[in-house]
């Protein structure tokens, strides 16, 4: 039977903030201003209004970091290790609450946010405290950018945030960030989180808002350095926006993932990673697994495994901790999904489908029928919607991998570990999982080519992307004329 997550403490906090919720800037929370309404996609519910930032908000949060940006670089590398540690601990002291609470505001379920979005958080916040400590001898020479703009999705809201926030810390930079509209409460109480975890006021700040909020972040004349996730159509803008300027920038963007099955890999183990790498969050996860290649001699048995396995996945209530699939974040993105699916089979595809409640939730989907130039093999969805295609050689899986104009993760499966190192190499992606999928730790890199973006999140080539080479001295920045 169902077995529904205790909700009543984030219930009680979300009460308590029935006026709405304003920004955290220089370590305390603004009044709340004009905003939006925020939504339990599993209910179509109001659970919270936040504050639309506008220009002066995001002056005000940028001086703050401005402002605390010297004395935090100044401390020891020691001494920021030290806060970071005690983010991550007040992080596992609030698991409970935090998971909750990005259930109900994300509609991904519980026993996700539960067993592997907070966990996360906190280990990104460990791993990045070493990193602070041993900063000044391992990277000798480099020095914090300054202020970070960073402007984040819905799909990971609290995960994306710690991928951003803690690099950026461990470095000496301090931070104005913006949750997505869609789910801006878990950084709000993140930011509760390290107020009371004694992080100094003015090192992070939380500006809630739309695009135009993000687009007055990232251009801002006070910001150093930019790091988004979300969108390729936003990455591009971006970009734009700040070209010249001198910010450094990485762009985590888009992906359409292949899943590729050769004939002698477990097929049991592979139709688990399909479930991980496509059902996980919905679907909604930017180097989600989105297309199958299976090798022709076992694509039948593959299919016939993969949707028996499908129609026992229980799509519902996020609360429910036996619930595999949640809600879509929002109805926009449930029609997006629709829409995509629609034209797909328009143009010839064959759906299969598992079940799923009314409201806004979308059935776990396989694709079969379909040709390279579907636009379910080329637009990514963003949903629970993977397509299967099969090949015959490995010349054959390599091409079809790479017939994408994205590039941001792979996925191959083998018993045949030579197999799976020689395709690893050909197949033109940021992260390549051999025998797994969905995979993340700190201290890997993550990130993507193409249109995926660029630069790399965690590890070193993360903790490289908040720190740049000074000038060397005695060097004229100029000519004379
Ligand atoms: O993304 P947006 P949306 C993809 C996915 C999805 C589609 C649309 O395919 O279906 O994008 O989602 C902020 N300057 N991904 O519209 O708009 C915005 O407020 C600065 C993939 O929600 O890119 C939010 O905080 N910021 C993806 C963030 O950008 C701007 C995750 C992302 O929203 C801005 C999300 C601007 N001009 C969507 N305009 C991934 N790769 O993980 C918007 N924003």
């Amino acid at each position: 039977g169902p077995a529904p997550e205790d909700s009543s403490v984030v219930q009680g906090w979300l009460d308590a903030h029935a006026d709405g919720f304003g920004h955290f800037i220089n370590g305390v929370f603004t009044a709340p201003g004009p905003g939006f309404e925020v939504h339990n996609p599993a209910t179509g519910g109001v659970i919270a209004c936040v504050t639309q930032g506008t220009t002066a908000d995001v002056d005000a949060a940028v001086h703050a970091a401005r402002k605390a940006q010297a004395n935090w670089a100044k401390l020891s590398g020691h001494a920021r290790a030290r806060h970071l540690y005690a983010i991550a601990r007040h992080v596992q002291q609030h698991a409970r609450f935090l998971a909750v609470l990005e259930s109900i505001d994300n509609g991904k379920p519980i026993r996700e946010t539960r067993d592997i979005d907070v966990p996360l958080v906190a280990r990104h916040f460990y791993h990045h405290a070493g990193w602070a400590e041993i900063a000044a001898d391992e990277l000798p020479g480099y020095a914090a950018h300054g202020v970070c703009g960073q402007v984040i999705p819905w799909n990971f809201p609290l995960l994306m945030l710690a991928w951003k926030i803690a690099p950026a810390l461990a470095a000496g930079n301090t931070v104005v960030l913006k949750p997505a509209e869609y789910t801006p409460l878990t950084a709000l109480a993140f930011a509760q989180v390290c107020a009371e975890a004694g992080l100094p006021a003015g090192v992070i700040n939380i500006v809630t808002g739309d695009g135009a909020t993000g687009a007055a972040i990232t251009g801002h004349k006070g910001v150093d350095k930019v790091a988004f996730t979300g969108s390729t159509e936003v990455g591009k803008t971006i970009r734009r926006q700040i070209a010249g300027s001198g910010k450094a920038l990485t762009l985590e963007l888009g992906g359409k993932s292949p899943f590729v099955v050769f004939a002698d890999a477990d097929l049991d183990a592979a139709v688990e990673g399909v479930v991980d790498a496509i059902w996980f969050n919905q679907g909604q996860v930017c180097c989600a697994g989105a297309r199958i290649l299976v090798a022709e001699a076992v694509a039948a048995r593959f299919e016939s495994l993969l949707k028996a396995r499908m129609a026992v996945l229980r799509v519902g209530d996020p609360l429910d901790k036996c619930t595999d699939m949640g809600a879509i974040v929002h109805p926009v993105q449930l029609d997006r999904i629709r829409a995509l699916v629609a034209q797909g089979v328009a143009q010839g595809a064959v759906l299969h489908q598992g079940d799923a409640p009314e409201g806004c939730f979308y059935p776990p989907t396989i694709v079969t029928n379909v040709q390279p130039a579907n636009v379910l093999s080329t637009e990514e969805i963003f949903g629970p919607v993977v397509t299967m295609t099969t090949f015959r050689s490995p010349t054959d899986a390599v091409e079809l991998a790479n017939n994408t104009r994205y590039g941001l993760a792979a996925s191959i499966w083998s018993e045949n570990v030579n197999l799976c190192l020689d395709i690893a190499a050909q197949v033109k992606a940021g992260v390549v999982w051999i025998n797994c999928t969905n995979v993340f730790d700190a201290g890997a890199g993550f990130g993507g080519y193409r249109e995926s973006g660029f630069g790399r999140e965690g590890g070193r080539e993360g903790m490289m992307a908040y720190l740049r080479r000074p000038a060397p001295t005695g060097t004229p920045a100029e000519l004379p004329e």
